[in-house]
């Protein structure tokens, strides 16, 4: 394999120049846009199993999967017939359908501690719809997020560090108005010191801390021992709610997500990306008591047109339907790990420091010697060179993810080869830019 596997891009070039006139920045999501790794983004024809074609016929493994959704790979035949046989009824009714109940039914009873969950579009308004609950159930203003930490783009977790050691958050986007940010305490992720002490001080005024449990915003970065038990902790000793922002790492880490792999229980999970298997599907849950402060059942207001489409719904359960079953996440962490140890020993053989790690079918990797356990350790990482390794890889054939701060994702239609090719590519790339 030698680089220019995938160097004729034209059409995308193009593609590009057109969306750029009327498409704000030519992109739908920012990341799309590669600001972070250079170069214009490549537009994608399909996408099927592992891989995904651009418009000008290049091949590419895939190892976004549309940021996590694509768990069982693209296109895949159950849940594609699925979607078309929903889409053959009517694409939506704005009304009740069963298959509502049945994806509901299936979170429910695989995630320990979830009785009741209401579906949403997308993971902001899932973290969004979460906090204002927590915010009514326990009668406070005040969250607490950490930084590096992304719930999605709703103004009270749009909020940057504050200069120093402030603990309050400064608007970390224009029309951020100061009072939200106001009310939105951070904290370094990883560090349990820092966050009892700020509940020390603003406990009593602390309706929740929303937290992803395994950070994938800040490049792959998970909990060190003990974290997320002292978090839940604080919470208890203040009576603020814990937020588990699973919208990443929910059915994507384990059947269930993470709170499959840990003994502690949130008062709130968010989920996306998987249970909707591609399309815009996403949810927020816990028990029936909480839950009921919903309405109709309760007076925090929530609604949605599309809310539990029938489309939706249906990939849900088709996606969900294929990763319950036995066997399923162990082979997928295999992937992962088999991919991350590849990726590990192909820097090392180059002379190049990295950092690697995965937890079922999310992995990640980061260029710095040292491990990664914060945003400020994320932003130490060396990412200009990650830049430079996103369009070596690119040109042989390997789709990363355009950001050095993003988690990485493999499906269960991964093959050997295209691991293979992946770390093949990248035993190249990280010669060429040694
Ligand atoms: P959406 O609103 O994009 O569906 O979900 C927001 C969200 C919430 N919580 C977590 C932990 C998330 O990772 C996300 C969104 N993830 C990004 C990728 N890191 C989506 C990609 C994008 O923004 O284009």
């Amino acid at each position: 394999m030698n680089a220019q596997t995938t160097d004729n891009r034209v059409k995308s070039s193009r593609l590009f120049d057109r969306a750029r006139s009327v498409l704000v920045g030519g992109v739908n999501s920012p990341v799309r846009a590669f600001g972070a790794v250079g170069g214009k983004p490549v537009f994608v024809e399909r996408a099927e199993g592992p891989y995904i074609h651009d418009v000008d016929g290049n091949r590419y493994v895939d190892l976004v999967c549309s940021w996590g959704p694509a768990i069982v790979g693209h296109a895949h035949p159950a849940v594609v017939k699925a979607v078309q046989n929903a889409a053959a009824n009517g694409l939506s009714f704005g009304a009740c359908c069963a298959a509502e109940a049945e994806l509901a039914e299936m979170i429910a009873n695989a995630v320990q501690g979830v009785d009741m969950v209401r579906f949403v579009s997308s993971g902001t308004e899932a973290t969004m719809s979460a906090l204002r609950l927590a915010r009514a159930a326990t009668g406070r203003d005040k969250v607490l997020k950490f930084i590096g930490c992304y719930h999605g783009h709703f103004d009270a977790l749009l909020v940057a560090a504050g200069s120093g050691a402030a603990t309050f958050g400064q608007p970390d986007s224009a029309g951020v108005p100061m009072a939200f940010a106001e009310s939105t305490l951070l904290a370094p992720y990883n560090d349990l010191a820092a966050i009892e002490k700020i509940m020390q001080s603003h406990g009593s005024e602390i309706a929740a801390i929303i937290i992803e449990p395994i950070a994938g915003n800040m490049g792959y970065v998970p909990p060190v021992a003990g974290y997320v038990e002292g978090v839940r902790r604080t919470c208890d000793q203040h009576g603020s709610f814990l937020i588990f922002d699973e919208v990443m790492t929910g059915f994507r880490v384990a059947w269930g997500g993470y709170r499959t792999l840990c003994d502690v229980q949130p008062d709130l999970t968010c989920w996306g990306k998987v249970i909707g298997g591609g399309m815009p599907v996403a949810a927020y849950g816990g028990s029936r008591e909480v839950m009921s402060n919903v309405s109709p059942l309760g007076a925090t207001y929530q609604a949605g047109t599309l809310s539990g489409n029938p489309l939706g719904m249906a990939s849900g359960l088709a996606t969900l339907g294929i990763c319950n079953n036995a066997g399923f996440y162990d082979a997928l962490g295999a992937k992962a790990t088999r991919l991350a140890t590849g990726l590990q020993n192909a820097a090392a053989a180059a002379g190049v420091a990295l950092q690697t790690g995965s937890t079922g079918g999310m992995f990640g990797m980061s260029f710095s010697d040292t491990p990664v356990q914060n945003f400020e350790d994320a932003k130490r990482c060396d990412h200009e060179r990650f830049a430079r390794f996103f369009r070596a890889m690119l040109d042989r054939g390997v789709w990363l993810p355009p950001s050095g701060y993003e988690a990485m994702f493999i499906s269960s239609a991964h093959t050997d080869e295209s691991i293979d090719h992946v770390i093949d590519a990248a035993g190249e790339s990280f010669r060429s830019i040694a």
